[in-house]
């Protein structure tokens, strides 16, 4: 009977053994999940990104944020003059990148003059303007997104916000929150 129960017990450990060699790839070989940017909502100021003075600024009551507490804000001076905010990402081999990002716009414009371009460049890929937003973005929060797809080998990713104003023709005011990063 003793003989019978230590048998039994080889027999159990054999079949844990067993059942717990799967052959996985590691971890580090499958990174396409999540959301890649350190400072999506421009919580951290312009940490992480490449921006021009007096860009990152904190909502109020009259201009909340759309996520936090700050957010990022082009134009709205009736001067003539550009913005730039640009940061840059890395893509993995096999990944896809989808970043999505929500924009207001307050104008006194009735006629396209003042514009955001919202530009992708990805490795191997020719820069390209995804979006050129304008007077008619309406002031509410709204979201755009836009993917690389994707590509056998490692790339990165810029994503540009480049802000337009001319003066004298109504004066807009182009504010961009929450861009996310996430790779699929
Ligand atoms: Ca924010």
């Amino acid at each position: 009977m003793k003989i019978f129960v230590t048998t039994a017990s080889a027999a159990a450990v054999l079949l844990l053994t067993t059942g717990s060699a799967p052959a996985g790839r590691p971890a580090a070989d499958a990174p396409c999940t999540g959301q890649i940017h350190a400072n999506p909502g421009f919580e951290r100021g312009a940490t992480g990104w490449t921006a021009g003075p007096r860009i990152v600024v904190l909502g109020d009551q009259a201009r909340p944020a759309h996520t936090g507490r700050a957010y990022a804000t082009f134009a709205g001076l009736d001067v003539t003059r550009t913005d730039l905010l640009r940061t840059t990402v890395t893509v993995p081999a096999d990944c896809d990148l989808t970043v999505r990002f929500w924009v207001r716009t307050t104008t006194t414009e009735t006629s396209r003059g003042d514009y955001l371009n919202v530009g992708l460049a990805v490795t191997g890929i020719p820069p390209k303007t995804r979006f050129s937003l304008a007077f008619d973005g309406g002031p509410q929060w709204r979201q755009y997104a836009m993917s690389t797809g994707t590509a056998t080998t490692e790339r990165t990713a810029t994503v540009s916000f480049v802000a337009s104003e001319t003066a004298g023709n109504g004066v807009t005011t182009f504010d961009v929150d929450e861009a996310t990063f996430t790779l699929s």
